[in-house]
């Protein structure tokens, strides 16, 4: 059957090979067929060259994941790649938008790349839990160097054009705007200088004699950098390979290890993550024309932490922000944040001088509020206090113009509530941003009951155009993240109680692959701000009868030990050092502590442990489901890789419970609730999925 994505023309005796495969041209079965054909076809007829160029917005980005999962259907992608290879004339690939994965790896079976300067190029595979599969791991190498190919490939990240070229990657930058006569060209000159048909696979001067000491030590540098992924060490293996092995040989090992990530539940939970991102900017209800506003000026109140951090956000790309502050001295020494921020950055290499000037004069500090009338969007990032947000929300009403719309960074109040003051409650949304706000991907976009569709969709244009991953959530308090936190925090302070230490918590779930334990989290974020969030609502004497309360982060506040801020917390660190040390006086008091609530503390398993949390999240999560807080399971796993430093090898807590198979899940939460019946009640959806045999993916 002719494929329908490939089509063959001919210009001026140049073979023209177009892939038409929206959205990004990806290598499913009918293109990897399709170009069989046409290039069997290209290499009989009268032609001196061929191009392979796209249509549509960008050059092949890659195999298409949505074939992964099930057995792959023929031509196998190396196959094709061989006829590219063996074409007995001159082969450009004209490239444009971002050849990635195996867009790139058909690149280099071309015997010549010519690219757009605004285009890029990488292997991102490791991102999705594998490894160039297509021969880029022998063949990047033999271009670049292994260590230049080591950084491509473990990274992930692709590079512009410009950088492609320098390296080796790109034969030729041609002008923008006219991609294909630029190939054209490059392709007539190739043959009026009768240039050899350069196969990729041939050359070998730059893996011969490699001193294959970078490979352990990549392997060291990934094991920190990269701690528990697999598909990193495998890509470093195949490295080396290319520099240690024939080409054939090489491929062959690269064919190995491919297939034993394909099938790892790493790379299946890490393409989960690729998809749930995308899936989370569908609003189900939303219809999908709705129209955005432009967002050209922004304004934010505080100039706090989370302001001034959420101020670089903006200015990072160019939108300019007017900050607003009680105070110069709040406006002088939050801007001196920003500036030590950038400053930092810059020393690091990661922009010029002249770049921090650029993006702190997009910022201008305010003490009066009409300052905010030309703004199209304002943050509020002040104190987490209802009144305090009311206020700010009913001056910023009357300030601002009509059509502006009011966000709220609060990480756990009623934002129908905040909006209530305003006249415009249809245009106040939440925007809850995670600190560090300025690094933290995540953007948790909060939907009031009145909020409109067309806040709603600028509010996720504004957070994609930041480089946010935004996920919309309902409201209730703690929203998703910080609600499934709570219960996470109080099954690890209740474990605290019944025989573990903090290390013992923090380590389990440690090695599961979290970047941080609930203790060092708790510590590094400071104890104080729960504490007092605590001492607002009058807690414990305010629990209603039977519910169970863990005073120990209490206790440890009321020595005056915050966390890292004061040197001590739940760990102490030595001055300059961020390494949580475990200390005897912790110790003491949490033994203290048991014995006055009359419990005998008892060995916890590392595996009870990890349960104990990982479930209270996926009870808590099943809960939010049912409630609609969050419109799908992977929407909350996206919230917990990005913005709680979930592993993606695990896939979010929804995923890892399916993993885990939801009856033996339910089981577990059944028999933690017949032992603590006040502090887990089993979700009607879990016990339900496990009764069906279900998942909730
Ligand atoms: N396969 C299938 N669908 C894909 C896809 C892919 N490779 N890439 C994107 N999509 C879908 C995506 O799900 C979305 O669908 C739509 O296209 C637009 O994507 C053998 C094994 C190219 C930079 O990892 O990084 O090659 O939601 O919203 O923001 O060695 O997509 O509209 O239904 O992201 O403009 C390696 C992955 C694969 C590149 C465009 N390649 N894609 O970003 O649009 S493995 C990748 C991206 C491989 C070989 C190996 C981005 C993009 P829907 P989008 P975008």
């Amino acid at each position: 059957m002719m494929s329908h994505s490939v089509s063959y023309t001919k210009e001026d005796a140049i073979g023209i090979i177009t892939v038409t495969n929206p959205p990004v041209n990806a290598l499913s079965q009918h293109v990897r067929q399709g170009l069989s054909e046409r290039f069997a076809e290209a290499d009989k007829d009268n032609t001196i060259a061929t191009v392979l160029i796209c249509a549509g917005r960008t050059f092949i980005a890659g195999a298409d994941i949505t074939e992964f999962g099930k057995p792959l259907q023929p031509p196998n992608f190396l196959d094709t790649m061989e006829i590219i290879e063996n074409l007995s004339k001159p082969v450009v690939a004209a490239i444009h938008g971002t050849a990635l994965g195996g867009g790139l790896e058909t690149a280099l079976c071309c015997h010549y790349r010519v690219a757009l300067p605004s285009a890029r190029v990488g292997l991102p595979e490791v991102a999705l839990g594998l490894l160039p599969g297509g021969g880029g791991t022998q063949r990047l190498p033999r271009l670049i160097g292994p260590e230049a190919a080591l950084e491509v490939i473990t990274s992930g990240s692709p590079m512009q054009a410009g950088q492609a070229h320098r390296l080796g990657v790109i034969d030729e930058v041609v002008t923008e705007g006219d991609l294909l006569d630029g190939a054209k060209a490059f392709a007539r000159k190739l043959v009026a200088d009768g240039a050899a048909l350069k196969k990729v696979r041939d050359l070998s001067d730059k893996v011969t004699g490699v001193d294959l000491a970078i490979f352990d030590a990549a392997r060291k540098q990934a094991s920190k950098t990269r701690r528990g992924f697999e598909a990193p060490q495998r890509c470093i293996d195949c490295v080396e390979a290319a520099c240690t092995l024939p080409f054939d040989a090489g491929l062959a090992k690269e064919q190995e290890l491919f297939r034993q990530v394909l099938t790892s539940q790493q790379s299946a939970a890490q393409r989960h993550i690729f998809f749930a991102e995308r899936a989370a900017a569908k609003v189900s209800d939303m219809p999908k024309d709705t129209p955005t506003r432009a967002i050209q000026k922004v304004g934010i109140i505080g100039a706090g932490t989370m302001g001034g951090g959420i101020a670089m956000n903006f200015v990072n790309v160019g939108i300019p922000v007017t900050i607003l502050e009680t105070g110069q001295e709040f406006l002088d020494k939050g801007l001196a944040v920003v500036r030590a921020n950038y400053e930092r950055s810059a020393k690091r290499g990661r922009f010029t001088l002249e770049q921090v000037e650029e993006r702190m004069g997009l910022i201008t500090p305010a003490l009066d509020y009409a300052a905010l009338g030309e703004v199209d969007l304002v943050v509020e990032a002040v104190f987490e206090n209802m009144e305090v947000k009311k206020e700010v929300f009913a001056r910023l009403d009357t300030a601002t113009k009509p059509e502006c719309i009011l966000a709220t960074n609060t990480s756990t109040l009623n934002v129908d509530e905040i909006a209530s003051v305003t006249a415009r409650p249809g245009q106040v949304i939440g925007t809850h941003f995670f600190s560090p706000a300025n690094v933290m991907r995540l953007l948790e976009i909060v939907r009031g009951d009145k909020t409109s569709f067309e806040t709603l969709a600028t509010t996720q244009a504004v957070g994609k155009a930041i480089q946010k991953i935004g996920v919309v959530v309902g409201v209730c308090d703690g929203f998703v993240g910080n609600r499934m936190l709570h219960k996470y925090s109080a099954q690890a302070q209740y474990l605290l109680e019944e025989g573990s230490l903090p290390q013992d918590v923090d380590g389990a779930v440690y090695d599961l692959g979290l970047a941080m334990g609930p203790f060092a989290m708790g510590d590094l974020a400071g104890l104080d701000v729960g504490w007092r969030i605590r001492q607002g609502k009058g807690l414990p004497d305010s629990l209603p009868t039977g519910e169970r309360y863990c005073a120990i982060p209490d206790r440890i506040c009321e020595l005056g030990r915050y966390g890292q801020k004061t040197g001590a917390g739940y760990y102490t660190y030595a001055p300059g050092d961020r390494t949580p040390r475990p200390d005897p006086v912790i110790e003491e008091l949490i033994v203290n502590y048991a014995k006055e609530k009359g419990m005998t503390r008892r060995l916890v398993s590392r595996e009870e442990i990890v349960e104990r949390l990982m479930y209270a999240l996926v009870n808590e999560g099943a809960k939010i489901l049912e409630e609609g807080i969050a419109q799908r399971a992977s929407d909350i796993d996206v919230i917990y890789v990005y913005g709680y430093g979930f592993p993606a090898y695990l896939g979010g807590p929804m995923f890892y419970a399916d993993s885990v198979g939801l009856k033996a899940v339910y089981e577990r939460v059944c028999a933690f609730a017949e032992h603590d019946p006040s502090s887990w009640q089993p979700a009607p959806l879990l016990k339900k999925l496990a009764e069906e045999g279900g998942t909730f993916h």
